[in-house]
C-alpha cells in the first residue's frame, strides 16, 4: 500500500471510498509518480461507480484540479502526463471492453484540428460503448474534412470534444465546415469546456452542445431510439 493513499488500496466495496477521497488520492499518487497504484485506484473507482458517473464526478474533476496545480507549478508536466495516459488507458479499455451488437448505431468521436486534448473524446466513446454503441474512436486533432470522410460509413452520430479555445473563429470554422460536408441525418454534437464557451454560436452552425454526461446520455439514447424500427 502506497503511503499516498493509506487504506485506500484495501478499502473493500462495502465501504468504497467516494469521488472527492479518490480525487484526493490520485493527486498525491500523480505526485508520488505511483503509476500502478493510481492506475489501480482510478480502475477501481470506474468499475465501482460506472463509466459515467466516473467521468462527471471522478475524470473530469481530476483533469480540471491538475490543470489548476500544473498552472500553478505544484505539479510537473511528468505528473500531469501520468494521470492523463492513465485515464486515457482507461477510456480505450472501456471502448474495447464492449462489443456492439449487429445493427448498433455508430458513433464517431475526435476532437477538432488544433486540439490535442483527448482525453474527453476518450471518455465519452467509453460512455457510449457502455450504452451499446459501436464507436469509431479517432483520437485528437482531425481536420474537419477527414472527420467527414471517416463517417461516411454508417456514422449516425459525430461528437467533437472540444476542450482547448485559442482561436474562436478557427474553431467555429471547423464546426461549420464539418456541418456542411456532413449528410443532414448524421447529427453534430460538440461538448467539453471549449464547446461550453462557444454555445452560443454553434447552435446557428447546426452543431448542438451538451456539456453534461446526462446531456450526452439524452442525445445517445434520442438518436438511437430514432433509427430503431
Ligand atoms: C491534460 C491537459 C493537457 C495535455 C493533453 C493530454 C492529452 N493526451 O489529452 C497536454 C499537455 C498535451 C496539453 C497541452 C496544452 N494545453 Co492543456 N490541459 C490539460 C488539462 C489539465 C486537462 C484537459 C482535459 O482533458 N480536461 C477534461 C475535459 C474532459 O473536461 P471538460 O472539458 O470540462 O469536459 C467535461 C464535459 O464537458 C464532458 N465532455 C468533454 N468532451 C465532451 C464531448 C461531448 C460530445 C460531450 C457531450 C461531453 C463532453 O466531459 C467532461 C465531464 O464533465 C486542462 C485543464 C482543464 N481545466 O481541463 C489543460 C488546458 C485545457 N490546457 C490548456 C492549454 C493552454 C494548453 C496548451 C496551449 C499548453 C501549451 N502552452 O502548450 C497546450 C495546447 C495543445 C493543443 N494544441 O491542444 C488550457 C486551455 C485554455 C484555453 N484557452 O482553452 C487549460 C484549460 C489549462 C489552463 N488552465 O490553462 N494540455
Amino acid at each position: 500500500v502506497s503511503p499516498a493513499t493509506g487504506s485506500l488500496a484495501t478499502t473493500r466495496a462495502s465501504d468504497a471510498p467516494g469521488a472527492p477521497a479518490v480525487l484526493e488520492a490520485s493527486l498525491a499518487l500523480a505526485r508520488a509518480l505511483d503509476a500502478a497504484t493510481l492506475d489501480e485506484t482510478l480502475r477501481r473507482a470506474a468499475a465501482g461507480m460506472g463509466v459515467s458517473a466516473f467521468l462527471e464526478s471522478v475524470a473530469a474533476p481530476l483533469l480540471r484540479r491538475v490543470g489548476e496545480e500544473w498552472h500553478a507549478g505544484r505539479l510537473t508536466p511528468a505528473q500531469e502526463h501520468l494521470v492523463s495516459a492513465v485515464l486515457h488507458d482507461i477510456a480505450v479499455e472501456t471502448m474495447r471492453a464492449f462489443t456492439p451488437s449487429p445493427g448498433a448505431p455508430r458513433l464517431l468521436i475526435s476532437t477538432p484540428a488544433g486540439d490535442r486534448h483527448v482525453i474527453g473524446a476518450a471518455l465519452v466513446g467509453a460512455v457510449a460503448a457502455v450504452e451499446g454503441w459501436g464507436v469509431l474512436y479517432l483520437g485528437a486533432d482531425l481536420p474537419a474534412a477527414e472527420i467527414a470522410a471517416a463517417a461516411a460509413g454508417g456514422v449516425r452520430l459525430v461528437a467533437l470534444s472540444v476542450v482547448y479555445v485559442a482561436d474562436r473563429e478557427r474553431v467555429l470554422g471547423e464546426l461549420r465546415a464539418l456541418r456542411a460536408m456532413l449528410p443532414p441525418d448524421v447529427e453534430l454534437l460538440a461538448g467539453g469546456a471549449g464547446a461550453q464557451a462557444l454555445a452560443r454560436e454553434l447552435p446557428a452552425a447546426g452543431v448542438q452542445v451538451e456539456t453534461s454526461i446526462a446531456g450526452l446520455l439524452g442525445a445517445l439514447r434520442r438518436v438511437a431510439g430514432a433509427g430503431s424500427p
